[in-house]
């Protein structure tokens, strides 16, 4: 299997679960549950569950063990683009070449929609907790990566480095660090936890790693992706002042220091046992993508 029909195949395996959910979820008014699905249903690389599933396979973990942890990192994840496209933060119309919730549904209604997401993943997070001590150790896992330490503290960070116009590096790590780094973590680190530990600390520096790279690649094609390929709006990152890889290093620097990040990420998985081959593809598209 080449890479994109591997990537495919725990594409489909997540998207069964995603839709099932979704045609679960009926809410009154209906407005809510369409307005979750809207953005649920929108596209999206997956890459979170996906690298779950991938670091699962790889340490013998079954799918179906994961995929509920999968299903609620995903919603957290949505929850997080809809409220950072929201007016107040990033005033974003566009989200994967659509319009954005608060656009389609009023922003009163895209806030709940967040709300609701986030709060139905901790319901799926909790029923996984029942099966025993190792089910809750990687929900507290994900619950703390997304929490006041984790997603929302980088969120925060940014909002406060914008508002007081601050250029620091350690903020700009921290931002990173936490923001978009946390989740990606999560996701490679949750199915280790459920394995008792074993090569958590491997993956919980690889998950850090490719998530900087992550945003570090994100940074450079707000400035030279485009519209059609990523489906929303570019070069606001510059229009609003913020504090990016690319607005501190430069894009020529950071292309540097992405290609450096890179390298650890290959090297972290040197160093683990197994077929760490499309882990390895992963990073590569994570550095090289355009999308
Ligand atoms: C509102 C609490 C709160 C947090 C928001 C996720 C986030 C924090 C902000 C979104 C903006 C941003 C640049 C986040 C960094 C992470 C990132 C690049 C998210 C986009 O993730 P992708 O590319 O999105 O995986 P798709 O569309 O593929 O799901």
């Amino acid at each position: 299997m080449n890479f994109q029909e591997k990537y495919d195949s725990y594409l489909n395996i997540f998207n069964a679960r995603l839709e099932s959910f979704c045609r679960s979820l009926e809410c009154k008014p209906e407005i809510l549950s369409e307005s979750m699905k809207y953005s649920l249903q929108s596209g999206g690389k997956r890459i979170r569950p996906v690298l779950m599933l991938a670091v699962a396979e790889l340490l013998g973990v079954d799918a179906e063990v994961v995929l509920d942890y999968a299903l609620s990192l995903e919603l957290i994840h949505t929850y997080s683009l809809i409220h950072d496209d929201l007016p107040e933060m990033d005033n974003d119309d566009y989200r994967r070449g659509k319009l954005t919730n608060h656009k389609v549904f009023g922003a009163g209604n895209a806030v709940l929609a967040g709300d609701a997401l986030l709060n139905t993943a901790y319901s799926i997070l909790f029923d996984c907790c029942k099966k025993g001590r190792e089910y809750v150790d990687a929900a507290g896992f994900i619950c703390d990566g997304a929490g006041v330490n984790g997603m929302i503290a980088g969120q925060s960070a940014d909002l406060y480095c914008e508002a007081n116009k601050i250029n620091d590096e350690k903020w700009l790590q921290y931002i990173v660090k936490n923001k978009t780094a946390k989740l990606i973590t999560a996701a490679v680190a949750a199915p280790c936890v459920l394995k008792g530990g074993k090569y958590f600390l491997e993956f919980k520096q690889f998950g850090e790693d490719l998530g900087i790279l992550f945003q570090l690649v994100d940074d450079i094609l707000d400035e030279k992706g485009s519209f059609d390929k990523l489906g929303k709006t570019i070069g606001k990152d510059k229009e609003e002042n913020k504090l990016t890889y690319v607005s501190f290093y430069g894009i020529d620097e950071s292309c540097v220091i992405a290609d450096v990040i890179y390298d650890r990420c290959i090297k972290l998985l040197d160093g683990i046992e197994g077929d760490t081959e499309f882990l390895k593809q992963i990073a590569a598209f994570v550095r090289h993508r355009e999308v």
